[in-house]
């Protein structure tokens, strides 16, 4: 007899991903395994292993209550081999030394796309060294295929987000009023984008006690990961499917109607403002993204939640979402090495520890620290800018924003570090990079009232870095960005400025670089 063995890997925990789905229950078996090789490519948060372990073990429960035949390892069995091959290698010659008297073989090894071209190149390479044919289906959770995006991206000379969320609204009728978009415009965000300045009353997040299975991996990740960056506890993610659709509900309910107003706001103490916190589940399976849009989009109908937040929402979703997995997946393995603007810096030690005077970046590495998330403009207008402007090495950020944010997976991680946040490549998923002086963290946020520096003043010793770093990145990036159509008006400040403002913002800028690589 043969069966086929079906390997679910820690964030693909959906009972209708593609390789179940071609998985029969009697015959074929289901592998899924803790391994110390996926939790130590890079040292990952605590929460992030906490969370992905536990998810992983209500998952199994699941599989079991639906008569899978499954076969888990966890971490701290002491027959684990400690990676995903070595895992696969073992269950192959357990079957073949069966002791039942009937000869027992895998006869093929199916897998669902995994999200990282490292895990790719792993399961490739078991063809030939298990001598087993190995199926790799697409993953079914995504709306766009990578053939689909493939074929999209190579008919245009300049890919544009915009346009092809646009292809995607009208292929699944999202937010449509026959051929037209509904209110007649694609996208409302210059509606959105307020700075918090009014009291806001931001709902608390959702949370959930940890059950006993979540406090024996709590104890587990305390005692084999205790070293690794962030807080463990407290812990209060959702672990089952059940537990991340009420807390999809209550972002529906509560915060989406604000989501696009205060989309780019910041506030000392308010890590979750009103932003979803649904990537992590999103990432691993937990959600759909389809179930988060129609969620969205009923409660614009039932009069719940304004166009602009829901469009704005969605937008995220079908949009970016899909967007940066198709360049992933059509630029790597070569997308990995680019460095555009040769940036060599080393990564600053505080951005592990969080001591620096600079209190925009404080407060948002402390609280990634807390809680192993930041929302958006957290990691693109603060940690990702400053990266930008102070020229540190790609690759160093990509590593650390792999490892501290729990939804962080190289497919979604690595076109938002290296392309939106670092322009890295060139161009190719930004139009500018998204370079910015203190002026616009001030607009939208408080931090500035607690810094040590100031943010008014532009070139004095006290003067908030990020306004001289700001023109110092662009005289330092002339020939490479002059021409950026984009960037044409503020070079042309920049060209006008006196040659004496010139030459203290390159001192100013020099000095606080030189302290930097230091520390
Ligand atoms: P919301 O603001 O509520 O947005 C809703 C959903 O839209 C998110 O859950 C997410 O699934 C999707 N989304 C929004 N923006 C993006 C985007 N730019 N790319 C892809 N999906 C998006 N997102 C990750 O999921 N994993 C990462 O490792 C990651 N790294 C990032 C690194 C940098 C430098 C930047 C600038 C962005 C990164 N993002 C990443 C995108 C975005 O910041 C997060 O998806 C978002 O903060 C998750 O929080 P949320 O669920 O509250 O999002
Ligand atoms: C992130 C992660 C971690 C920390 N641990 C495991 C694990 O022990 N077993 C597993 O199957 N998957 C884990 N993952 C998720 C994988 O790293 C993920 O599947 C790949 O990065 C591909 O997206
Ligand atoms: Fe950040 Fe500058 Fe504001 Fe300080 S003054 S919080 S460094 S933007």
């Amino acid at each position: 007899m043969s069966k086929k063995l079906c390997l679910i890997l820690g964030d693909q925990l959906s009972i209708r991903i593609s390789s179940l789905l071609a998985c029969k229950k009697k015959e074929d078996l289901v592998l899924m395994a803790e391994v110390a090789s996926e939790t130590s490519y890079v040292k990952h948060h605590q929460k992030k292993i906490a969370f992905l372990f536990s998810a992983m073990r209500h998952f199994a429960l699941e599989l079991k209550a639906a008569n899978y035949q499954l076969i888990y390892t966890k971490l701290d069995d002491p027959e684990n081999t400690g990676s995903l091959t070595n895992e696969v290698k073992r269950l192959i010659a357990r079957e073949k030394t069966n002791k039942t008297n009937k000869i027992e073989k895998i006869e093929k090894i199916i897998v669902t796309q995994p999200g990282e071209y490292r895990v790719l190149e792993e399961i490739l390479s078991w063809e030939k060294l298990f001598q087993v044919p190995v199926e790799i289906l697409p993953d079914n959770r995504f709306l766009v295929t990578l053939e689909e995006f493939k074929k999209w991206a190579t008919k245009r000379k300049q890919l544009r987000m915009e346009y092809f969320y646009r292809e995607i609204r009208e292929k699944y009728t999202i937010l449509m009023e026959g051929k037209k978009p509904l209110g007649g415009k694609w996208n409302y965000d210059r509606e959105n984008r307020k700075p918090p300045k009014e009291k806001l009353k931001i709902p608390k997040t959702y949370k959930q006690p940890p059950d006993q299975i979540t406090q024996e991996v709590l104890a587990l990740v305390a005692r084999e990961f205790g070293t690794h960056f962030g807080e463990l506890e407290p812990f209060e993610f959702a672990v089952r499917r059940e537990e991340a659709l009420a807390a999809l509900e209550l972002f529906v309910e509560e915060r989406l109607p604000c989501f696009g107003d205060y989309q780019d706001a910041m506030l000392e103490e308010e890590p979750w403002m009103y932003h979803g916190h649904l990537s992590f589940y999103l990432n691993c399976g937990l959600l759909l993204p389809l179930e988060c849009v129609k969620a969205a989009e009923r409660a614009y109908y039932q009069g719940k939640a304004p166009l602009n937040a829901v469009e704005g929402f969605i937008r995220q979703i079908i949009g970016w979402r899909e967007y940066v997995r198709g360049i992933y997946w059509l630029k790597m393995p070569e997308y990995l090495q680019l460095n555009f603007l040769q940036a060599k810096r080393k990564l600053p030690a505080f951005y592990w520890t969080g001591k620096t005077e600079m209190n925009c970046l404080r407060q948002v590495i402390k609280e990634t620290q807390k809680n192993a998330y930041a929302h958006h403009i957290q990691r693109l207008m603060i940690l990702g800018n400053f990266a930008l402007l102070t020229g540190i090495r790609p690759l160093e950020v990509s590593e650390w924003f792999l490892s501290v944010y729990a939804d962080a997976y190289e497919w979604v991680e690595l076109p938002n570090v290296l392309g939106m946040s670092l322009f890295a490549d060139g161009g190719y998923l930004a139009s500018k990079p998204y370079a910015s002086s203190g002026s616009y963290i001030e607009k939208m946020s408080n931090y500035c009232q607690n810094c040590s520096y100031k943010i008014k003043e532009k070139d004095s010793a006290r003067a908030c870095p990020f306004n001289y770093l700001y023109w110092h990145f662009l005289a330092s990036n002339y020939s490479k960005l002059r021409s950026n159509p984009r960037l044409g008006m503020i070079y042309k400040t920049y060209e006008r400025m006196g040659e004496e403002k010139k030459a203290k913002i390159t001192l100013l800028a020099e000095n606080f670089l030189e302290t930097l690589e230091t520390k």
